[in-house]
């Protein structure tokens, strides 16, 4: 069992406790035991076997949760989660991924009307029963009917992040094989869409299909779907992620690259191009319509190519103006990975993250960066131990003093995550924030408010003349939260105008903002960073989805100011 598992069975449990109403600390000493044995880096089951009373060594994991963990290592369970799962049914979890419905309101359900699946609780709703109970009214009823069209539609997608490390295991799990000229990752995760169904995966080359025996025998998987010569699919790992793997041979492998990187809104404008030029395009090449000669296929690019296109890049292929800007030789230089100079969002144990700013320096340099801002909370964030002024100013200095001993190797930009109140003014006075080299609000409370008033308090925050970046904009939790409702267009027109930058939150959980919001800021003069939001030092390594999203927006290096030297950074901040 590996401690992502456990972590897992802990903080589900740490639901369930809430739901039946068990005390906050408690529920909350589950949660951080579960966060504390998801980032632990060795196998926890290995130290309950071998030596047990170091699972208390563990910050995070005391008597109690270190025996609930021995009993998770022994047979997949313990007893206390047991206990729950015998008064509620577990499909009473799903619930709570429900947006807008907390424990106690789940709670309420259950005694009510013994409410336990996303089903009921429509039907509930439909038929109007919710509001006949106290605290609850027309409005939430509306609202939770909303919320479940939501998750349906999140149900069965995963995080980029998470298609993607499944993917990488699998490459190195096959890398054995001999015979195999490439393996490549198709479909959504090729694309860098922000959540993916499932993973397409081609490999190609003398001894392809023996790739495809290896896999039916990748020790994760819980269902084998099919194996045949040419393709074989399974469900993978506790999620049961589906994995489609095919066998090509090489002169078809472009056209194969190219039909299952999709999406299939761009395949079948193309393939209608295609037909204007006389041509069939399917995932075995390109073939004239007069004597069905094969033209092209064992490369995109030739395909591509013969319909007299520029080779597209795949996280612009979603029929969204991509093939006539290709056709007109005017397809954007989208930005790279190895532009980016800088992070500019990370936090440490100042706040909420688990690594000191040394520890975040050192993470920095070794990604190549040149800079890195420290970007902790403020002091509204009270359970995050935000900053106040006085920690604020203290933190500028000691930054000051680190820089000028010079032997970080890279330079320290002092900042802060500052919380948009309620009311749209920040949560430090100017004073402070005048100390600072960079400045992002960020909303992280009140988040349901009607749209005029959260437009009215982001168009607020943007007159702050210390704010240099909105942090992640939209608020979205990718497959749990949709962002709060304002108006986009007015705020970016406004943030253009001030010359305050918007931010590409690279967090897994987030990625925002994201292709169509881009394209709509960019298009109304809006600048962007991308910015991991580090609360770890690994974090730092997500810069890779936030450079994604900010190719799916057409983005180019000069869109992106943590492409700059920090010498023009610090310019390209100063208000205009
Ligand atoms: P996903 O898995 O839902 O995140 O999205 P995709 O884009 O990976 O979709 P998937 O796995 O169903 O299919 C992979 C690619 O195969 C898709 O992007 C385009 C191609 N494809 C699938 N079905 C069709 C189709 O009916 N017509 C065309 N033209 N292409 C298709
Ligand atoms: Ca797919
Ligand atoms: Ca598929
Ligand atoms: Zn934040």
């Amino acid at each position: 069992m590996d401690n992502r598992e456990i972590a897992r069975l802990l903080a589900e449990t740490a639901d369930l406790m809430e739901i039946a109403g068990e005390d906050a600390f408690r529920v909350r000493s589950f949660r951080n035991g579960a966060a504390a044995v998801e980032n632990y880096p060795e196998n926890l089951c290995e130290i309950a076997a071998t030596n047990p009373r170091r699972l208390t060594d563990i910050p995070g994991i005391g008597k109690s949760l270190a025996a609930a963990i021995q009993e998770i290592c022994r047979r997949g369970s313990f007893e206390r989660r047991d206990q729950l799962l015998a008064k509620y049914p577990p499909t009473a979890l799903e619930l709570l991924k429900i947006q807008g419905l907390g424990p106690k309101t789940i709670a309420l359900l259950w005694e009510h009307y013994r409410v336990s699946t996303v089903d009921d609780l429509e039907r509930l709703c439909k038929e109007q029963k919710l509001r006949v109970l106290p605290r609850m009214g027309p409005k939430l009823e509306e609202k939770i009917l909303r919320s479940i069209t939501h998750y349906r539609q999140s149900a069965g997608r995963f995080l980029l992040s998470f298609a993607d490390e499944t993917c990488r295991q699998i490459l190195e799990f096959l890398a054995p094989v001999e015979g195999i000229e490439r393996i490549t990752p198709a479909g959504s995760l090729r694309r860098g869409k922000e959540t993916v169904g499932d993973l397409d995966l081609l490999v190609t080359g003398p001894n392809a299909s023996a790739a495809l025996d290896r896999f039916t025998q990748y020790p994760d998987i819980v269902e084998l779907l099919s194996h045949g010569s040419n393709k074989a699919s399974a469900k993978i790992g506790p999620q049961a992620i589906q994995v489609d793997i095919r066998a090509l041979p090489s002169d078809s492998y472009g056209a194969a690259l190219q039909y299952f990187t999709g999406s299939k809104e761009h395949n079948i404008a193309l393939r209608n191009r295609a037909l204007k030029l006389g041509y069939s395009l399917s995932e075995y090449g390109l073939f004239t319509l007069k004597d069905e000669r094969k033209v092209a296929g064992r490369t995109e690019e030739e395909i591509y190519e013969r319909l007299g296109l520029a080779w597209i890049p795949p996280e612009l292929r979603e029929n969204q103006g991509e093939i006539e800007a290709a056709a007109e030789g005017r397809l954007p230089d989208l930005v790279r990975f190895d532009q980016i100079r800088g992070d500019l969002h990370a936090h440490t144990t100042e706040s909420d993250g688990r690594a000191t700013l040394e520890e975040m320096a050192q993470a920095a340099r070794a990604l190549g960066y040149s800079y890195l801002a420290i970007t902790d909370h403020s002091k509204a964030l009270a359970m995050a131990n935000g900053l106040d002024e006085t920690r604020v100013i203290a933190f500028a200095r000691k930054v000051r003093e680190l820089n000028a001993r010079g032997d970080l190797g890279i330079r320290l930009l002092a900042g802060i995550e500052c919380d948009i109140r309620r009311d749209g003014t920040m949560d430090l006075a100017d004073d402070a924030l005048a100390e600072l080299d960079i400045v992002i609000g960020s909303i992280h409370s009140y988040m349901n408010l009607e749209p005029a008033e959260m437009t009215d308090r982001l168009l607020r925050a943007l007159e702050s003349p210390y704010l240099h970046v909105l942090g992640h904009p939209t608020g979205r939790l990718l497959l749990a939260r949709e962002g709060y409702a304002y108006d986009f267009e007015r705020v970016a027109q406004e943030a253009a105008r001030r010359n305050v930058a918007f931010e590409i939150n690279a967090s897994p959980e987030r990625l925002d903002l994201y292709d169509v919001r881009l394209r709509a800021a960019k298009a109304l003069g809006c600048r962007f960073v991308i910015a991991t939001d580090a609360h770890h030092p690994r974090h730092l390594e997500y810069m890779r989805y936030g450079v994604m999203m900010a190719r799916r927006g057409w983005l180019q290096p000069s869109d992106v100011l943590n492409t700059l030297s920090w010498e023009e950074l610090a310019r390209a901040l100063r208000r205009g």
